[in-house]
Parts: C-alpha cells; sequence; structure tokens
C-alpha cells in the first residue's frame, strides 16, 4: 500500500514516517535539527476497510482516538509508565496530537486476545492452541478466553501482514526477562481493558500495544503508540456478542455493510478498489467513534 496524501508542513517539525492512519513528525531544535528526544504523534482521520483506505476521512476521528487513548494510559497508569509528554500542539493537529519521549521501541507487536477470533481461531482450530497456549475444547468464533492470551507478532513493513512469534523467538528478539514482561503487562493491559469496557456495553477482543525502553538505558517497559481504541483493537457491542459466528464491529460495521450491500455491491475478492463512502455511511462512523468514547470515559466529545 502507498501512503497517498503528503504530510501535512507543520512549523517547527519534520515529517519523519507515516503509517496507514497515523503520522509521525519530530520537533526541530534552535538550529532546525529534528529533537532526539521527543516525537510529535498524529492521529489521522484516515480510515481502512477490508485493508483498503477509505475516501473521504471521518471527520473527527483522530481526535477523538487520541483523546480515548490519553483516557486510557491513565486507566493503566498502575500497570505501566506511558511515553505521554505534552498536549500542546500546533493548531493544525490541536486535540489529534501528542508531543511523546523518543523510545526506542521494541521489535514486536505486542498482542493479547481475551476473546476467539481471526488469526488465534485459525490456530485453534488447527492446533487446539494459540501461541503454545492449550485451549479448551469446544471454542468457536468469539469465545470468551479463560484469561487473555499473549500472541506477539512480527512488525512487517506498511502493506506487508505481520507474522506469529512462537515464544522461544520473541525471547531471542527481546531476551527472556523483558519477554515475560512484555507478555504479562500486554495481557494486564487487555483485562483492564475488558474490566473497565464491559462495565460501558463494550468488549475487546484482543489489542496491539506497543512498548519501548528509553534510549539512556534506565528504566523499563514504556508504553508508547496509541492504546486500546477500535484501530488498535477489536471492539464489539456487548449486547450483540454471540459466540460461533463473525462478531459485528463496533467501529466499522456501517462501513463494511454498506460496502457489501446490494445498494452498493462492491466485490471486494475482485480486487477493484472500494467506492467513495456516502455521507450517511461516514456519519453513521464517526458517531460510533463519539459513542464508544463517551461510553468508555463518561465524557461529551
Ligand atoms: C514509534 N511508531 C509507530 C505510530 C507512525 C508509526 N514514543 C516513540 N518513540 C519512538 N518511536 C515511536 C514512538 C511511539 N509511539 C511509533 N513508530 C515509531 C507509528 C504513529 C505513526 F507512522
Amino acid at each position: 500500500m502507498r501512503v497517498t496524501d503528503l504530510p501535512l508542513e507543520l512549523p517547527g517539525y519534520t515529517h519523519v514516517y507515516s503509517g496507514k492512519v497515523r503520522d509521525l513528525y519530530a520537533p526541530l531544535d534552535a538550529e532546525g535539527r529534528p529533537d532526539e528526544e521527543r516525537l510529535l504523534l498524529v492521529a489521522s482521520n484516515r480510515l481502512s476497510a477490508y485493508d483498503w483506505m477509505m475516501s473521504p476521512e471521518i471527520p473527527d476521528k483522530g481526535a477523538v482516538l487520541t483523546r480515548l487513548s490519553l483516557w486510557w494510559f491513565d486507566q493503566l497508569a498502575d500497570l505501566v509508565p506511558n511515553h505521554v509528554v505534552s498536549t500542546d500542539v500546533p493548531d493544525a493537529v490541536a486535540g489529534r496530537g501528542v508531543l511523546v519521549r523518543r523510545l526506542d521501541m521494541l521489535k514486536v507487536e505486542a498482542i493479547a486476545r481475551a476473546y476467539l477470533t481471526g488469526g488465534g481461531l485459525e490456530e485453534y482450530r488447527e492446533k487446539g492452541s494459540v501461541s503454545g497456549v492449550v485451549l479448551p475444547e469446544g471454542l468457536v468464533d468469539g469465545s470468551r478466553l479463560p484469561e487473555p492470551v499473549f500472541t506477539p507478532t512480527t512488525k512487517a513493513p506498511v502493506g506487508e501482514h505481520d507474522l506469529p512469534m512462537a515464544p522461544d523467538e520473541v525471547e531471542a528478539e527481546l531476551g527472556v526477562e523483558v519477554a515475560a514482561e512484555v507478555s504479562r503487562l500486554t495481557r494486564a493491559i487487555l483485562a483492564r481493558g475488558n474490566e473497565i469496557a464491559a462495565e460501558r456495553g463494550i468488549l475487546i477482543a484482543d489489542t496491539k500495544v506497543e512498548f519501548g525502553l528509553s534510549p539512556d538505558g534506565t528504566g523499563g517497559l514504556v508504553l508508547a503508540d496509541e492504546v486500546l481504541t477500535p484501530d488498535s483493537s477489536r471492539f464489539w457491542p456487548a449486547e450483540q456478542w454471540e459466540p460461533g459466528h463473525p462478531q459485528p464491529s463496533y467501529d466499522k460495521q456501517f462501513v463494511r455493510d454498506w460496502l457489501t450491500s446490494s445498494e452498493y455491491g462492491w466485490d471486494r475478492k475482485a480486487g477493484g478498489p472500494p467506492p467513495e463512502l456516502p455521507g450517511h455511511v461516514v456519519e453513521q462512523t464517526r458517531a460510533k467513534y463519539v459513542e464508544a468514547y463517551e461510553r468508555l470515559t463518561g465524557e461529551t466529545f
């Protein structure tokens, strides 16, 4: 996949990198050199579905997810320190930009699963286990697991798919001690997330988090990136949870349903690009992000 949008021109910052839905900038110092200790993380309004970038963008998506992530960092602060420095950012990215500590990022995607679906379900059907953890018999798509399971993957470049990592591969990459801590923290973050979310009508099936280490070599793991957002996690509406088939997505279901409906009839297996989303689908999707934020935090967006 190519990122076709040009990065923003932010005075005082230089563009470093763009992912599918977020962009990274480095602040410039007085001499115009990139700050080596800070980054500006910007959540865009871009939306992907079925591995395609949708057009148009979803208004306020970046700001909603940024505020949700900041709220979660606070909810998790007793479990793990985080990279947030400040939300004082240029007006052009107000509300969706966060200034963060630049860390040495671990080369592992830290994923935990609380419910069985997707790649975890496939592995369970083949082997009866997920990432080396033997599971009870009889689980189906959407079953709740007895406890969250750590299912790490490699970090593939943009457009390529991440691959599962076996426990010994994670240990070879991180060392035995850090590997154990990443596993423990990732599962604890998802468990805490679900304790809070379940009371508010949302199930968090699985999540991907990123950790880094301070470049000065002091201190332990720091939670980075975004956390427990619908982009990094599968959110499911709790009242529609029914194991035995794929669950509706809290945030993307309007988009998926419209894309594959007879109204439009996009055949995603044919390989052609998806159509422009109509205004009503954009608005319904924006409303789901806002609803998730407001239900979880109890605050008005
Ligand atoms: C970092 N990413 C992923 C996020 C993108 C890519 N605190 C940090 N220190 C150093 N590196 C990163 C972070 C964070 N967070 C995160 N890549 C590097 C990413 C957003 C947009 F394009």
